[in-house]
């Protein structure tokens, strides 16, 4: 059977079930990324697992995220990364190495992998070919344990690139575009395989900045072939033999298309404070500006740095704006160094950061509150900069480097100048900060730092036959996992220590809300559509685990936060806006045949309050049922190896 690129991968990696929308597959991992701030817990649970080295050919333990050394939680939790990588068998970044998708993308993406990673946009690497997916930390620590990967097969949609980008229009028009039609619940459960005549005009970072921000569909992956383009890449990273052609069989079919024609694209920007909430510049063009941030995991080529820093080599960075730079890596950093780019930047007053995830996650130079800051970065949650009032847009290297010479928001063709001509340098290849772990045999011997401020996973307690509480909170569509487990400095110092992050659970939409699970004893969320999209972090289930929440129901779930809510055995439960628009806080309900529900797999969760039944409903694999019975994906995989032993 002709097969599409999504399906090729697949396939060869296939270990059960049918590669049809909706079917529940697993398949075979061959490479796993964590970051420092999924990475503790992740290495804290894969200990749980009892296996004494990592069973995939390939992790990478990437530090990136929390990057800022206040006191002492950081910096020990970067040593215990090192000594769980080196014991368990994993390669570690060091920090100042680069961003884990920029440097995976460099050193290790290759067509036909299978990658998952504890970082949402793990998505990047399908720029070259990889099936790669964002995951929450648990799944990542059973995927290095060796077991195969379970998900819902995706539905693959052939987006159809037609002709070519026009000056100043680039790849990051071209996501916003998808955003905007489709919003950041059109991509659940879909992956996005590119294909059409445009598709040779994106180099392999535009490919990147397309794929990384799939995400922000709520897509499952993006991926773009192994053709000319992916060799050239590889070839330019020493890395020839890693390439391999992958390309749609001919009569190969796709669950649904969309046309992107590239020539009538035109320069976009997501308005505060969602990435669907697209526009075209010119809309809000001239809107005065506080901050420029450029680079983050997406936008920090050698390419995206180079647009910004030739424009404001035009005159400077506009004095009423403060313009930051975060290279992707060390190679882009050392490159950018070579070319005089680096240069272009500190003459032109622009303030340079190392290679990190930096404002994109409020790991500081947060914005004044109200005022806008432009970013090429691939989210603008409320409060993710660090700051509560934020104002983030959304945007392209193109249109933040004319923001920040002009000091308004400003759309590049109305510069008055032509873009660059670029000629993308070979980089300097230098993987000093990859370390590579000893062998076997000195492996035992490795000391791990635990600092002090790292505390194991709590442990969820038994699916008991009914649940009884009140409802905690009640909120809209669209909330992020930015709201349960919220970004910055000052919490994200906190993920090694699930008591101490939960504190700030929902803190931004209600702060009363962990005084009054702590005195009502935990029990129920409840939600509108898209609940828990955006991040990958498992703190946003392991938070309200830890408060006592028994159960969320909401309109729908983003995938990776329902995965993360089920292996924390807490209930996800979806249900209509008239269960919605009935729930308030305080009222008191009831799941009173929950455990029998779910171990007979009925589509029915009954919801009892106000002593009336409504149906809820559950959608939940074989696998998944087991689970959740089980007390968590953990507990499941214990009880079943212990049972195995007996
Ligand atoms: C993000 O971009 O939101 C993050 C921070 O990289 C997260 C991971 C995390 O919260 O640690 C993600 O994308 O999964």
């Amino acid at each position: 059977m002709p097969d599409n690129i999504v399906q090729k991968v697949l396939r060869e990696h296939l270990i059960s079930g049918e590669l049809r929308a909706g079917e529940p597959i697993s398949y075979r991992i061959d490479q796993v990324l964590l970051q420092d701030a999924t990475g503790t817990m992740a290495w804290m649970e894969f200990e749980q697992l009892e296996v004494d080295r990592v069973q995939v050919p390939l992790v990478v333990q990437y530090v990136d995220h929390n990057m800022i050394q206040l006191d002492y939680k950081n910096p020990e939790d970067h040593f215990f990364l090192q000594g769980m990588a080196a014991k368990f068998g994993a390669m570690f970044s060091r920090p100042g190495n680069g961003i884990c998708h920029y440097v995976h993308l460099e050193r290790f993406a290759k067509p036909y992998a299978t990658l998952v990673g504890a970082d949402s946009h793990t998505t990047t690497a399908g720029a070259l070919g990889s099936f790669a997916l964002g995951i929450g930390g648990m799944d990542a620590a059973v995927a290095m344990a060796g077991f195969p990967f379970e998900l819902q097969s995706p539905a693959v949609v052939r987006v159809v690139l037609e002709n070519e980008l026009a000056p100043w229009v680039s790849a990051k028009d071209v996501i916003l575009e998808m955003l905007r039609r489709l919003t950041v619940k059109g991509g659940i459960n879909k992956a996005y395989a590119f294909d059409g005549p445009g598709v040779a005009t994106l180099n392999a970072t535009e490919r990147a900045t397309i794929c990384n921000m799939i995400l922000e569909l709520g897509a499952t992956a993006g991926m773009f072939p192994g053709d000319d383009e992916c060799r050239t890449f590889l070839d330019y990273q020493d890395r020839p033999g890693d390439f391999r052609e992958l390309l749609p069989d001919p009569g190969c079919t796709y669950d649904e298309e969309m046309v992107i024609d590239l020539a009538k694209l035109e320069p976009l920007i997501a308005l505060p404070s969602n990435p669907d909430k697209v526009v075209p510049v010119t809309k809000v063009a001239g809107t005065k500006v506080a901050q420029v941030c450029v680079g983050s995991s997406v936008n920090s080529s050698y390419e995206d740095l180079a647009i910004p820093a030739f424009i404001v080599r035009h005159g400077g960075v506009h004095p009423d704006l403060d313009m930051t730079v975060s290279p992707g890596s060390r190679q882009v950093l050392r490159t950018v160094a070579k070319t005089g780019l680096l240069e272009d930047y500190i003459v032109s007053g622009a303030r340079l950061l190392e290679p990190a995830c930096g404002p994109c996650v409020g790991m500081g130079q947060a914005p004044p509150e109200n005022q806008p800051s432009v970013r090429t970065m691939n989210r603008n949650f409320p409060g993710r900069s660090g700051t509560f009032n934020d104002k983030v847009y959304l945007a392209s290297p193109a249109v933040a480097g004319a923001t920040a010479l002009k000091g308004v928001i400003t759309d590049p063709r109305d510069l008055g100048f032509d873009p660059p001509r670029l000629e993308i340098p070979k980089p300097v290849i230098d993987d000093y900060m990859l370390i590579q772990p000893p062998p076997r045999e000195q492996a035992a011997k490795v000391q791990v730092l635990r600092g002090r401020n790292i505390q194991p996973p709590p442990i969820p307690p038994d699916l008991p036959e009914s649940l009884s509480g009140k409802v905690l909170i009640v909120l809209g569509d669209n909330i992020s996992t930015g709201s349960m487990s919220p970004d910055g400095v000052l919490v994200m110092q906190e993920r090694s220590n699930i008591p101490a992050i939960a504190e700030y659970c929902f803190r931004k939409e209600d702060p009363q809300f962990v005084s009054r699970a702590k005195a009502w004893g935990g029990a129920f969320i409840v939600a509108g559509d898209n609940y828990g999209q955006g991040s990958s972090r498992e703190h946003a289930a392991l938070a309200p685990l830890q408060l006592g929440v028994r159960a969320v129901f909401a309109k729908a779930f983003h995938r990776i936060h329902r995965r993360n809510l089920i292996n924390n055995g807490i209930v996800p439960v979806l249900i209509d806006d008239a269960i919605h628009g009935k729930a308030a806080i305080g009222q008191d309900w009831a799941l009173p045949r929950v455990r029998q529900e779910i171990a007979e797999g009925s589509p029915v969760i009954t919801i009892r309050m106000d002593g009336e039944e409504y149906p809820g409903r559950a959608v939940f694999t074989d696998h998944e049922r087991q689970i959740l019975l089980s007390g968590g994906l953990l507990r499941y995989l214990k009880s079943n190896r212990d049972a195995s032993k007996r």
